[in-house]
């Protein structure tokens, strides 16, 4: 990137191309148990979804087995299933969730 000489001058340095970061894809598995609403709940708090759009994906995820609550990095699909799960069984329910690469 762009550095500074002593003398206040600007100089040019050395640049290496990055790669992006593999995206993993975290899965919200129905089960027959946990609360519709906790599960929207879940979907506004943990994932930032809206009402209307948290609904949708629960109802996708109660009809279809399984859907896609969120895209993030490894260590940030990874702390988010950890943290719901960790809500879930304080509450008393199954819900099961799971992070996967994409393609
Ligand atoms: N199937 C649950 C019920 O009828 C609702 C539910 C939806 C549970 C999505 C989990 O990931 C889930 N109460």
């Amino acid at each position: 990137g762009e550095g500074r000489t002593p003398d206040g001058q600007t100089q040019t340095l050395e640049r290496t191309a990055t790669t992006r970061p593999r995206l993993y894809r975290v899965l919200l598995l129905n089960d027959d148990y946990t609360p519709m609403e906790f599960v929207v709940m879940v979907l506004e708090r943990y994932f930032r979804k809206a009402e209307g759009e948290a609904q949708l994906i629960m109802l996708a995820v109660h009809h279809k087995g399984q859907g896609v609550a969120g895209v993030y990095t490894r260590d940030v699909a990874e702390t988010k299933v950890a943290q719901v799960t960790a809500h879930a069984r304080r509450e008393g329910h199954p819900l099961r969730l799971l992070a996967e690469p994409e393609a």
